[in-house]
């Protein structure tokens, strides 16, 4: 019997998938997380979504980095939520009102045109810039969007060098879970310990009308996120010495990063820029001295206020393999660390979870306490093919891919089963299972 061919009922190939989860999340402007979940527009996952966005329009890709530049503060902070005005106010909680940016932030230099919070995320920007023009070199030198981008990413940085050295050990501070943007890692359980909750009457969680309770941050961890973030706001978001202050393997190592990508946009606008390296290898140096733990086989989070490494084991401390100049001993002790007991990638997981399969706190659903996420493992994946790990490099992209597709783009998975957690349609799940298929 002659079966006929039929373009339509094929099913759409996991490229055609991603790219229309960017496009049902894409506003005009920028993309969010999410529909329902995250209705506003998110610093890191901007990033991110740019990176996987270059390839299917440069242009929308400078675009979301563009829309999120535009609401730097004059302080040079870019802030971690930029808020859409068409969105009810009850559909995200913290929503405008409570950050009252424009207000509190006012000696800080908060813009006065758009609503935004007053915190930060992960500095992946520049990172994101770069990998954005390179996607399309001739079209980004036409509309200058690395000249219009350089000054803003460098005050960026700066602010961070320069206003949150808490430690004064040469690394960025995080002021709150959310700017480090592992919200609930057990990593943040002691430093959070200190900090009164504001009451749980005193806020409504809109995050429960679109996620089941069990896959989310409790209500005990929310009502210390709102205290800290109040008193920021209530300091007109005055950098200093506050409750919590914590020095994240990741965010830093991102940092570094992203002052490599500055050093090569620098050389793109013919502009010299020696001091950008050098600034890299000064963050990985201090990396190394402040945060690695060689008991661990790995880095962990240094709480500045007790002045002591916080003896959890979180993904992030394993992200700093994506610098180029960490010592080669070190990098194979990471790539130890990530297949061994702790994280088990190659042996019982199938992605590299956010938190320690050992840990007392470890639960394979709830959020950063267990569950695999996509954007970590895009930068293991990275880090693992820079330091020479090819055939790793490679089995974790096919299960990368796998996973996306079989969950239909999940916010996060059961690293064992990789059952879909949280939302479906997430952004930077997305993005980044183009730019692993490209
Ligand atoms: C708070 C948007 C963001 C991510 C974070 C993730 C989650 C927000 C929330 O969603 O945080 O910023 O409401 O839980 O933890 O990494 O950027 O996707």
């Amino acid at each position: 019997r002659e079966i006929a061919y039929d373009p339509a009922a094929a099913p759409p190939s996991l490229q055609v998938r991603a790219a229309q989860v960017l496009e049902g999340n894409w506003t005009g402007q920028s993309t969010v997380p999410s529909r329902g979940l995250y209705p506003h527009q998110w610093s890191w996952d901007s990033a991110f979504i740019a990176i996987g966005l270059r390839h299917l329009s440069p242009l929308r890709a400078q675009t979301e980095l563009e829309t999120l530049l535009a609401a730097q503060w004059a302080d040079g902070r870019i802030p971690h939520i930029v808020f859409n005005p068409s969105v009810p106010l009850d559909a995200y909680f913290p929503s405008p009102d409570f950050w009252r940016s424009s207000a509190a932030g006012r000696r800080a230099g908060a813009p006065r045109t758009v609503q935004t919070s007053g915190i930060v995320q992960p500095p992946v920007h520049a990172l994101a810039a770069w990998l954005v023009h390179l996607a399309d070199p001739g079209l980004s030198r036409a509309r200058g969007f690395l000249a219009r981008a350089y000054p803003r990413l460098a005050a960026w940085h700066a602010y961070l060098l320069h206003r949150r050295d808490l430690g004064g050990g040469g690394l960025v501070s995080v002021v709150h879970p959310w700017e480090q943007g592992m919200d609930n890692s057990p990593c943040w359980d002691r430093p959070l310990s200190r900090v009164a909750p504001a009451p749980a009457r005193s806020f409504r969680r809109a995050d429960l009308d679109h996620g089941a309770p069990e896959d989310r941050p409790t209500d005990l961890d929310y009502g210390r996120y709102v205290r800290l973030a109040a008193d920021y706001r209530d300091r007109g978001y005055a950098d200093g010495p506050g409750d919590f202050a914590v020095e994240d393997p990741a965010f830093n190592a991102l940092l570094a990063a992203s002052e490599y990508a500055l050093a090569r946009i620098a050389h793109e606008l013919g502009a010299r820029d020696p001091a950008r390296e050098a600034r890299a290898e000064r963050l990985t140096a201090a990396l190394v001295e402040r945060l690695w733990d060689p008991a661990a086989g790995m880095f962990l989070c240094r709480d500045v206020r007790a002045g002591e490494l916080i003896p959890e084991r979180g993904v992030s401390g394993l992200v700093p393999l994506l610098l180029p100049s960490l010592p080669s001993d070190l990098a194979a002790t990471l790539v130890r660390t990530v297949c061994g007991p702790h994280f088990g990638l190659g042996g019982t997981t199938r992605l590299v979870p956010s938190y320690d399969l050992l840990g007392d706190a470890f639960d394979p659903h709830r959020y950063w306490r267990g569950p695999a996420w996509f954007n970590t493992n895009w930068l293991l994946e990275r880090g693992l093919r820079l330091h020479g790990e090819r055939g790793r490099a490679d089995a974790l992209r096919k299960g990368m891919l796998h996973t996306a597709g079989a969950s239909g783009f999940a916010e996060y998975v059961d690293p064992y089963t990789a059952q879909a957690c949280g939302v479906t349609g997430f952004g930077w799940s997305a993005a980044l299972t183009l730019d692993l298929l490209h």
